[in-house]
């Protein structure tokens, strides 16, 4: 028996916006219910400082405190292991509106679900966080091709002043030197062709419910929270069933979820 073809789905638009830019927002993607129990989990993680998280010390990013005695040092920057705190996340990501897009943009391949990588809410509080420098995801992420695309949920607003996401469009299809990166592979703001190409950043502004997606070599930088209110965005990566992690890895290291196929038009 043939299932039907999905009921909601990417535009072939929309499938090459993302390929040529190495990103793509869809508006109003998370439905209200979904996203407020995220937001409930998000807050009852932070009341309680459930583990794992990661704090602002250490990220050590430009801003953070340096350490974690320090003012501000044991802010909670991630809650990590998302997944596995409240089945509201899994639930969702296995939904027809999420999986299956994600399954179009991977050509129609089974899509699975790394917990090794993101899989946690990031957190950003007003009166503690720190600037993510540029960089690609991948840089830190073995598998046998650069081929991995990430979902970022906005549980709340997102704009430049609460520290939403920048990204460089189209440079996922770029190639770079080694000099190029600083030892952290973060992409170097001192040299004038970096420069030139950061000029072209764009800001990802979300509301409440919309969703991200990006590819794993797609540049991306954000700065710290200068509002009063703390900034919620749930983060998880995706891959095709073909593109597997390098054994030995850390990204061989830890559970993986196969994702329902979803039947293509
Ligand atoms: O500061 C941010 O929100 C960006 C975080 C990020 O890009 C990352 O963890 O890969």
């Amino acid at each position: 028996m043939s299932l039907p073809a999905l009921a909601s789905c990417l535009s072939d638009l929309e499938i090459a916006q993302f390929h040529d830019q190495g990103f793509l927002i869809v508006r109003g993607l998370i439905p209200d219910a979904v996203r407020e129990a995220m937001v409930a989990v998000t807050q009852a993680g932070l009341a309680h400082e459930i583990a794992p998280v990661e704090f602002e010390a250490e990220v050590r990013y430009p801003g953070s405190p340096a350490s974690l005695e320090a003012a501000g040092g044991r802010t909670v920057r991630r809650l990590k292991q998302a997944y596995s705190r409240d089945p509201v996340f899994g639930e969702w990501m296995c939904s027809e509106p999420l999986a299956g897009r994600l399954q179009q943009l991977f050509d129609g391949r089974r899509v699975v679900m790394p917990l090794a990588h993101h899989n946690c809410v990031m957190t950003k509080q007003p009166q503690f966080s720190s600037d993510t420098l540029w960089h690609q995801d991948m840089r830190y992420w073995s598998y046998a091709r650069p081929d991995l695309i990430s979902v970022w949920l906005g549980l709340g607003e997102e704009h430049p002043e609460n520290g939403c996401l920048w990204v460089i469009p189209g440079s996922h299809r770029m190639s770079f030197r080694p000099e190029q990166f600083d030892a952290a592979l973060f992409f170097r703001t001192d040299l004038p062709e970096n420069q030139e190409l950061i000029q072209t950043k764009i800001p990802v502004e979300l509301q409440p419910g919309d969703v991200l997606f990006f590819h794993s070599l797609t540049f991306h930088a954000a700065s710290k929270n200068y509002t009063n209110q703390p900034k919620f965005s749930a983060v998880f990566t995706f891959r095709p069933a073909d593109n597997l992690p390098r054994p030995g890895s850390r990204s061989a290291a830890a559970a993986e979820l196969l994702l329902p196929d979803m039947p293509q038009a």
